[in-house]
């Protein structure tokens, strides 16, 4: 299969995220895409394409035109107020409070940021739209005919809302790719979130729509990031009540807990009748990740691939997280070999 990717990515490049009451190294760090990219040359995945710009009114199908304002602006306005250092938030607006744009930077930030592991730096717009052009670059190659393609996005996605950004994300590369996949004609579309957290951005974005399945399996989040949603019982909202399907799995669960939600989210998706599948595919549920607490082993990737293949729809695969950096090259691309049949 064909793998979009582009050199973009390393102006995402933050020096520190707070994490376990530290200020510590970017785990999203450019080291990531390099070791994925290095993985699908070495095993001849397919050609690498770079990504066609499509601008932004594909974004602004799926992101607030203020929430876009602001993460354009946000580097030039940080800048001007502290100097070249990266931007974190500090404050939320917590129950009680005011959901209301401040017009300092300082209070904008906290305004639309989910958590304080997200740095804005120079180059984080156009790294995030470029991922951006990277993930619709691969759906319209699967509107074109391809039956599999391997948008290697970075920075990831899935956490980013509408109008939210945090956990590594900004823009959300597979809820844009999902909604060009629409727009270009498929009737219905599903999405599988296999990254390791909940996909709580794509969620919200599809929460009220039955054209947009989206079905996850992650940490619990009675026990993990994002924390304050993907449990079980959001199934979604009007017109779209049933089709959000969440698969939360407790600390420490293996192949064997894994597998049982795999098959019952790919269940879904047979039953949903979708045209086109987009996966949101992280390979932080390995156990060595350093972030992450689930126990999936390399030989479980191919085995995510063969079940994802099962379905038989043109699939477009979105990267999103992993964190072992050594290993997420092997475990990612092992998806997609698995998916082809090794
Ligand atoms: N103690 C993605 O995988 N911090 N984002 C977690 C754990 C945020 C991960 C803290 C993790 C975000 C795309
Ligand atoms: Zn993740």
């Amino acid at each position: 299969m064909e793998t979009v990717y582009s050199d973009d990515h390393r102006l995402q490049d933050g020096k520190s995220e707070l994490i376990d009451g530290k200020l510590l190294p970017c785990f999203e760090m450019p080291r990531r895409a390099d070791m994925i990219l290095a993985r699908v040359r070495a095993v001849g995945l397919g050609p690498v394409v770079a990504p066609d710009a499509h601008g932004r009114a594909p974004i602004e199908r799926v992101h607030d035109a203020g929430f876009l304002r602001f993460l354009e602006t946000a580097w030039d306005a940080w800048l001007a107020a502290h100097g070249a250092y990266d931007a974190l938030p500090l404050v939320w607006p917590t129950r009680g409070m005011r959901q209301r744009e401040p017009e300092a930077i300082d209070g904008k930030l906290s305004y639309f940021a989910i958590d304080a592991g997200t740095p804005i730096t120079a180059g984080t717009w156009r790294a995030a739209t470029t991922a951006v052009d990277v993930a619709l670059t691969g759906a319209a190659r699967i509107t074109a005919g391809a039956r599999a393609v391997f948008s290697l996005c970075r920075p990831p996605g899935h956490h980013a809302g509408a109008d939210t950004y945090g956990g590594y994300c900004f823009l959300n590369n597979a809820a844009v790719a999902a909604q060009a996949l629409r727009d270009a004609g498929a009737a219905r579309v599903a999405i599988l979130d296999v990254d390791y957290h909940h996909g709580n951005g794509t969620q919200g974005i599809f929460y009220a729509r039955d054209d947009v399945l989206f079905t996850s399996i992650h940490g619990h989040p009675a026990q993990e990031f994002p924390f304050f949603l993907g449990y079980d019982d959001e199934t979604g909202e009007g017109r779209g009540t049933g089709y959000n399907a969440n698969f939360p799995l407790r600390w420490g669960a293996g192949w064997e807990q894994y597998a049982e939600a795999l098959a019952a989210a790919c269940a879904r998706i047979v039953e949903l009748g979708a045209d086109a599948l987009v996966v949101s595919l992280g390979v932080d549920t390995f156990e060595g990740d350093p972030i992450s607490h689930f126990r999936l082993r390399g030989e479980d990737y191919p085995r995510i691939g063969r079940a994802i293949a099962g379905l038989a729809l043109p699939t477009l695969f979105v990267m999103e997280g992993g964190y072992a950096v050594e290993e997420i090259g092997v475990n990612a691309v092992a998806v997609l070999t698995g998916f082809e049949g090794d």
